[in-house]
C-alpha cells in the first residue's frame, strides 16, 4: 500500500440535544475526519478526541499536532503491507492514542477497500448483526430522564446506560427501576466521579441489579477499583483506565474489574483493540464497544470491531439519529430491528461518505502529500 495523501477535515456538527456527563456538557461535536488515499481509493476514520482534555488528555488540537509533526511523517516513511504494522511503527511514540487511532483507522479502511473486503472480514469478525445499547447523559430533570429511557426501551435498545455523578446516582437508578421494572438491561457510568470515600453510597446501587458500574473511580486508577470491587456485588467495568492490552491484563489480574469497555480511540487503534479483545477472551472477561458520540464513520468502525466473538455485551453504538439530525454517511446507521444493527457487507466501512454533508459542517482542512516527504 503506497499511501499517496492524508487529508484532515475539521468539522463541527450540532448535537440534537446537549450531552452532559460528570466532566461537562457538549452542544456540538468538534472533531477531525482523517482520510488516507491510494490507487483511487479513500479510507476514512474519525478522531474521537474531544475539543477539551476532560475525558482524557487529548484534544482535537493535540491530535492535529501529533499527526502533522510525528504520525504522518512516520507513516510516509514506511511502505505498509498490512494495517497491523501501523501501531508497530508508532509504538516508539508515547500515548497520544486517539491521534494514532485516527490515522490507523483510515489505513484499515483503505486496506479493506483496496482488498475489496469488508471491515468486519478484515478483523476476523463473524457476526452479521450486532446487539446495541444506548448511553443517556445527565438529564436536567427526573421526568426528562424517564422520558428518554422510555423512548429507548421502545426502540428495543439492548442496554440502557445512564450517566451518574454525586447527587445524581441512587435516585435516578431507583426511579428507572420503579417505573420500568427489573428486566430492563440497565447500567451506570460514573466517568471517574467518585472516590473510595463513597463506598457506602456505591453499595446502595447493589440492590438494583445493574449489569455493571462503569469507571466509578479515578481515570488513572486500577488499585482503588480492586478494593471497591471486593466490596460491591455489581461488576465494575473499566473505561478511562485502560489504554492497552497490558493495562487490561494488570487490571484483570488485580481484580479491578469484571468487564472491559473497549474504545478504539482510547487504546490507540483497531490492532490494539483486537489484542485487548483476545486477551479478555482468554481471561473470560466479556467486553463491549464504548462510544465517543461518533458520527457515521466512527460508528462504522465500532460496528466492525463489535463483530468479534467476545463482544458479548451490547455496546454504545446506537443509531445515527440518537445524536444527529443528519449524518455524514449514506445510508445512515439505522436499527435493522429493535436494538439491532446489520453489519455492512460492502468494502471497508461499508457506508458511503457524504462529502457534501461534511462540507456543510467543515471548519478547515489540510492535505499532506507523500511526494513532499520523499527524499
Ligand atoms: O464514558 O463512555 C463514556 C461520551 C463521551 C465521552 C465518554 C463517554 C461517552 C458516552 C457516550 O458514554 C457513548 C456514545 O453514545 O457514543
Ligand atoms: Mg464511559
Amino acid at each position: 500500500m503506497k499511501i499517496e495523501k492524508i487529508e484532515l477535515q475539521h468539522i463541527s456538527m450540532p448535537l440534537k440535544s446537549p450531552f452532559v456527563t460528570s466532566f461537562g456538557s457538549m452542544q456540538e461535536k468538534d472533531f477531525l475526519i482523517v482520510s488516507a488515499h491510494a490507487e483511487g481509493k479513500i479510507g476514512y476514520a474519525e478522531s474521537v478526541a474531544m475539543p477539551y482534555p476532560t475525558y482524557n488528555e487529548e484534544t482535537t488540537g493535540t491530535v492535529v499536532y501529533m499527526l502533522e509533526n510525528f504520525l504522518i511523517p512516520e507513516l510516509f516513511s514506511h511502505d505498509i503491507l498490512h494495517p497491523d504494522e501501523v501501531s508497530r511503527i508508532f509504538s516508539y511514540i508515547r500515548r497520544n492514542n486517539m491521534a494514532k487511532a485516527a490515522i490507523e483507522g483510515a489505513v484499515w479502511d483503505l486496506y479493506c477497500k483496496l482488498q475489496g473486503i469488508s471491515f468486519a472480514q478484515a478483523l476476523g469478525g463473524k457476526k452479521e448483526e450486532i446487539e446495541v445499547g444506548v448511553s443517556i447523559g445527565i438529564e436536567p430533570t427526573m421526568e426528562q430522564l424517564l422520558n428518554r429511557v422510555e423512548q429507548f426501551i421502545n426502540d428495543g435498545y439492548k442496554k440502557i446506560k445512564v450517566k451518574i455523578k454525586p447527587g445524581w446516582d441512587v435516585e435516578p437508578i431507583r426511579a428507572i427501576r420503579e417505573k420500568f421494572g427489573v428486566e430492563v438491561p440497565l447500567m451506570a457510568d460514573a466517568n471517574s466521579a467518585y472516590t473510595l470515600n463513597d463506598i457506602d453510597l456505591l453499595k446502595q446501587l447493589d440492590p438494583f441489579n445493574l449489569i455493571m458500574i462503569e469507571q466509578p473511580l479515578a481515570h488513572d486508577d486500577i488499585i482503588d477499583h480492586a478494593t471497591l470491587q471486593r466490596q460491591l456485588n455489581t461488576p465494575i467495568c473499566l473505561d478511562e483506565s485502560i489504554h492497552s492490552a497490558e493495562d487490561a491484563r494488570k487490571a484483570i489480574e488485580m481484580g479491578s474489574c469484571k468487564i472491559i469497555n473497549i474504545k478504539i480511540g482510547r487504546v490507540g487503534g483497531l490492532t490494539e483493540a483486537k489484542r485487548i479483545h483476545d486477551l479478555c477472551a482468554r481471561y473470560n472477561i466479556p467486553v463491549w464497544c464504548g462510544g465517543m458520540l461518533e458520527a457515521g464513520i466512527g460508528r462504522a468502525h465500532n460496528i466492525a470491531i463489535t463483530t468479534l466473538s467476545n463482544f458479548t455485551i451490547p455496546g454504545d453504538t446506537s443509531a445515527s439519529n440518537r445524536y444527529w439530525a443528519e449524518d455524514i454517511v449514506t445510508p445512515e446507521v439505522v436499527l435493522s430491528k429493535p436494538g439491532m444493527l446489520d453489519v455492512p457487507t460492502g468494502a471497508g466501512i461499508g457506508y458511503e461518505v457524504n462529502q457534501s454533508m461534511i462540507n456543510k459542517y467543515l471548519i478547515g482542512s489540510k492535505q499532506f502529500l507523500r511526494s513532499n516527504y520523499d527524499k
